[in-house]
């Protein structure tokens, strides 16, 4: 399997998950400050210009998180990367999808890209301001939804790797993550998984 990966982009939540299950795999990063991801070398890979990008073994290529991660975790059940009880797996999705979908495509992008959301230059603060409001929203409901909890839904999964990635960037646009959702934060970058990844992606 080959990762194709951006260090410190939301693709660490899937190195994440490769290193929790363990098996061989080559992470092969892509530099999107120069455009990597636009040559010709990737977009034959993906033509989305987007990491994750996973290339499975038999040379089919998966690409959105959710998906990704999905894939990885029924593909290696071993790993208990997804709870068994079906209620419990929906709620990993939802909590999945909600750091993916809303909290990173939303909140971050906004701050991150804010011209991708505007075509006048002069409106960039305000799309800024108002992504910050929404990825602040996502932690302040990631933060109930953690209350009392180690993990998502209670032990690791796929979640966690999500909540991981968003919670990774907040100091970057000057978020101070709630209690539980910093706590959270504290244990995930305890995980020696994690541990590994930082010190791959040169983020240690
Ligand atoms: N919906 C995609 C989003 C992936 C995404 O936005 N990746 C960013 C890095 S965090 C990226 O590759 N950006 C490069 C670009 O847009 O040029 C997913 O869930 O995987």
């Amino acid at each position: 399997m080959k990762l194709h990966y951006a260090p410190g982009a939301c693709s660490i939540g899937i190195h994440v998950l490769l290193e929790e299950i363990g098996k061989p795999y080559e992470a092969v990063a892509v530099n999107l400050r120069e455009g990597e991801q636009y040559k010709p070398e990737f977009t034959a890979v993906n033509p989305k210009s987007k990491v994750p990008t996973l290339v499975r073994d038999d040379g089919s290529v998966l690409t959105e998180y959710p998906a990704i991660a999905y894939w990885l975790a029924r593909s290696n059940p071993f790993a208990n990367l997804l709870p068994d009880d079906i209620d419990q797996q929906a709620r990993a999705l939802e909590l999945m999808d909600y750091a993916v979908a809303t909290i990173h495509m939303q909140g971050f992008a906004r701050q991150f890209r804010p011209s991708n959301f505007t075509p006048n230059a002069v409106d960039e603060e305000a799309v800024k301001t108002k992504g910050k409001e929404i990825a602040e929203k996502g932690f302040a409901l990631l933060d109930k939804a953690l209350a009392g909890k180690e993990y998502a839904v209670g032990k690791f999964s796929i979640a966690d790797s999500a909540i991981f990635y968003v919670s990774f960037w907040a100091k970057r646009v000057g978020i101070t993550l709630p209690a539980n959702v910093a706590a959270h934060f504290e244990r995930m970058t305890a995980r020696p998984a994690v541990q590994r990844v930082l010190l791959q992606e040169g983020l240690a």
